[in-house]
């Protein structure tokens, strides 16, 4: 049997694809979907590369034991970066748990996205603030959130898109099902985002469904589309596109962008057990980062300085991140019943009192 996902991949509809591994932008195929500017490419470049050095750094932390656990996106960070910089501000985002380069984009600091990881907080972020809302580890109970919101959206009649993340695992849930199924009888202004990278966890796509997740969407009745995950150009366009249809009153729509991840489910997997190095070699090649660096050299759009730039402010976000994670403050045992309920009642107010009346008598 094949544990390889890119069968899956190719069984899609039309994947659309705007610039291949050797950093070749398909001029045809942009026209009249992106204006292809070196401001564009570069800040999604930055995106990327900072989000990486983030990614890279959250992972020492936790093999240092500052964090319990750590959900790497090392591959995905044109999927992410592509799609999060096709919203405006006020469009709302549902995320998974693995969306760090999408919330760093959003302005989430390291310290809001590192604390829930650390045990230091419950939540981390104020989804208020950035519209972005907090990671769930529960596979694809955002995407109903995210429907729901999306249907309030409609009876505001307000103007802004919903957008939530899930993964190729995520869409076998029940839950997405149901999603997809409301979204699309409500005609809910939401754009569904599957990063599909193949493996959930130690099970390969092949094993999970036989046919695309594109497919499935329009069976239920939503626009959907099929892009290379890794082209942060096509993932950006497409998104762009999509939005744009669902903003204007358009049915609710699906993206499954294909990619990989480069690293483990998480810090508690051994992807060697289940993954062959081939297959891993063969996804390096298409690395994101590599060809939008290609892409911006061939143009002259970036020189030394502009890439030497780059890294030395993803050093710095680096040791930003060290630093801040390591100073969060320890969490009281005692906010875990108060971040519960919104209102303690006092059935939660007896139990809280029982509890610290517990712990002090260890002192
Ligand atoms: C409802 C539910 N069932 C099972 C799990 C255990 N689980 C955690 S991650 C995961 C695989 C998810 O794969 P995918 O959705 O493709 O996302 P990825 O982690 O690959 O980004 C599973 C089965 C869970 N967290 N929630």
């Amino acid at each position: 049997m094949s544990t390889d996902p890119a069968p899956a991949a190719a069984r899609a509809d039309d994947v659309l694809r705007l610039v291949d591994p050797a950093g070749t932008l398909d001029e045809r195929a942009a026209a009249g979907m992106l204006d292809v500017t070196g401001e564009l490419v570069r800040g999604l470049y930055r995106d990327m590369v900072l989000g990486r050095r983030f990614d890279q750094e959250a992972y020492s932390l936790q093999r240092q034991g500052e964090l319990g656990l750590w959900l790497m996106s090392l591959g995905q960070e044109a999927a992410q970066a592509g799609s999060i910089r096709a919203l405006r501000a006020d469009d709302r985002v549902f995320p998974s748990y693995r969306e760090h380069v999408a919330a760093l984009c959003r302005g989430i600091s390291p310290t809001e996205l590192l604390s829930q990881w650390r045990g230091a907080s419950h939540g981390s972020w104020d989804p208020e603030r950035y519209h972005f809302h907090i990671y769930s580890l529960v596979l694809a109970t955002q995407t109903l959130h995210a429907v729901g919101y999306a249907m309030g959206v409609r009876y505001d009649a307000a103007d802004s898109v919903v957008l939530t993340y899930f993964g190729d695992g995520a869409s076998s849930q029940g839950d997405a099902s149901e999603a997809l199924n409301w979204a699309a009888v409500t005609s809910a202004p939401i754009v569904f985002f599957c990063q599909n990278n193949g493996w959930a966890i130690s099970t390969p796509a092949s094993k999970q469904y036989a046919g695309p997740l594109s497919g499935r969407a329009k069976g239920f009745g939503l626009d959907a589309v099929s892009v290379d995950g890794n082209d942060v150009l096509a993932v950006h366009a497409a998104t762009r596109a999509m939005v744009e249809r669902v903003r204007a009153g358009g049915p609710p729509g699906l993206i499954e962008a294909h990619t990989y991840r480069m690293s483990g489910h998480s810090t508690s997997d051994d992807p060697k057990r289940y993954r062959d190095h081939a297959e891993l070699a063969r996804w390096e090649a298409h690395d994101p980062v590599e060809r939008v660096r290609l892409l911006l050299t061939a143009r002259g759009w970036a020189d030394e300085d502009y890439f030497a730039t780059v890294a030395s402010d993803a050093e710095e976000l680096a040791t930003r991140t060290r630093g801040e994670c390591r100073a969060l403050p320890e969490p009281s045992l005692s906010d875990t019943f108060r971040n519960t309920l919104c209102e303690e009642t006092e059935a939660l107010r007896r139990e809280r009192e029982g509890f610290e009346t517990y712990l002090e008598s260890f002192l």
